[in-house]
C-alpha cells in the first residue's frame, strides 16, 4: 500500500496579497493534473490526501486579529473570521477538486485539533484514516485551534503534514509551493537536504502576511518526518504523484 501526503500552499491557490481571492486558474491547473493522476494513472491501493494552506485567505484574517501560531485569541469574532475564510478557501479546493473528479471531501481541523500549554497539537489521525479506507480524498487546511490557556491559535497546513504522515503512514509527502523547490543563494534548486544546517543561510522569511514562518519552518518541519518529502512547483504536481522527486527531497533520519 501506498499513502500519499499533497500540501497545496496557499500562495498556489490564492493571490496572496488579494484578501480572500482565488487563484482560479492555479487551482484549475493543480486540480487537473491531480485528477488525472487519480483517475488514469494510480496504482491499485494507492491513497491520497490533501492539505492546502491559507494564502489571503487565512493569513490575512489571522494579521488582522493578531494571531499566530505563538500568540492565541480568546476573541470569539477572531476565531470565526479566521476559520470561516478557510472554510470558504476549502470549499473552492474541494470543488475544484471534484470537477477533476477525485473523491475528495472537506475535512475542518478546529473541530478536531487541540494544542496542550505548551503548544504541542494533538490531532487524532483515525477520521481521516476511516476517509482514506472508505476510498474518499479528505482535503484538510491550515485553521485555528484551541490552545489551552491561550484561547485559540494558528495551525499551519506544515503541522498538519507533518502529524499526520507520521500517524497515517505516509509513504510520499509532497509541497507543492510556487517556486520550484528549496532554492540556494544564486536562486538554484537544492536538489536534497538532509540537514537543516546546510541550508539555514538561504532560507529566509516569507515576504507576504505569513503567520506560519515561510520555508525556513517548512523544511525544519519536513526533515523530522520518516516519509522522505519533496517541494517543487506547481508545474511538477503530476511528476511527483507518478512517483518521481522533483525540486528539492528532503531525508531526515
Ligand atoms: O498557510 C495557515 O496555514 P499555512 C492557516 O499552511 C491560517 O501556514 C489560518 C493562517
Amino acid at each position: 500500500m501506498s499513502r500519499v501526503v499533497l500540501k497545496l500552499g496557499g500562495s498556489v491557490v490564492t493571490e496572496k496579497d488579494e484578501p480572500e481571492t482565488v487563484d482560479t486558474e492555479a487551482l484549475e491547473r493543480v486540480a487537473t493534473a491531480i485528477g488525472e493522476w487519480y483517475t488514469d494513472e494510480r496504482a491499485a491501493g494507492t491513497d491520497l490526501l490533501v492539505v492546502h494552506g491559507g494564502g489571503s485567505f487565512g493569513h490575512h484574517h489571522a494579521a488582522a486579529h493578531g494571531v499566530s501560531r505563538e500568540t492565541g485569541s480568546t476573541d470569539t469574532q477572531a476565531v470565526r473570521d479566521i476559520h470561516g475564510a478557510m472554510q470558504d478557501l476549502n470549499e473552492a479546493v474541494v470543488g475544484a477538486l471534484a470537477d477533476a473528479d477525485v473523491p475528495a471531501v472537506p475535512v475542518h481541523p478546529f473541530s478536531a485539533g487541540y494544542r496542550t500549554p505548551e503548544g504541542l497539537l494533538f490531532y487524532p489521525a483515525e477520521p481521516t484514516a476511516s476517509m482514506l479506507s472508505e476510498g474518499f480524498v479528505p482535503v484538510l487546511h491550515g485553521d485555528v485551534v484551541a490552545h489551552a490557556g491561550e484561547g485559540a491559535t494558528i495551525l499551519s497546513g506544515d503541522e498538519l503534514v507533518v502529524e499526520l504522515a507520521e500517524g497515517l503512514g505516509a509513504t510520499r509527502v509532497g509541497l507543492c509551493s510556487t517556486v520550484p523547490g528549496v532554492l540556494d543563494d544564486a536562486d538554484e534548486v537544492i536538489s536534497e537536504i538532509v540537514d537543516y544546517e546546510d541550508v539555514a543561510d538561504y532560507l529566509g522569511e516569507s515576504e507576504s502576511t505569513d503567520v506560519t514562518g515561510g520555508m525556513a519552518a517548512k523544511v525544519r518541519a519536513l526533515l523530522g518526518l520518516r516519509a522522505a518529502a519533496s517541494v517543487f512547483g506547481p508545474d511538477d504536481v503530476g511528476p511527483f504523484l507518478r512517483g518521481e522527486e522533483p525540486g528539492t527531497v528532503i531525508r531526515g533520519e
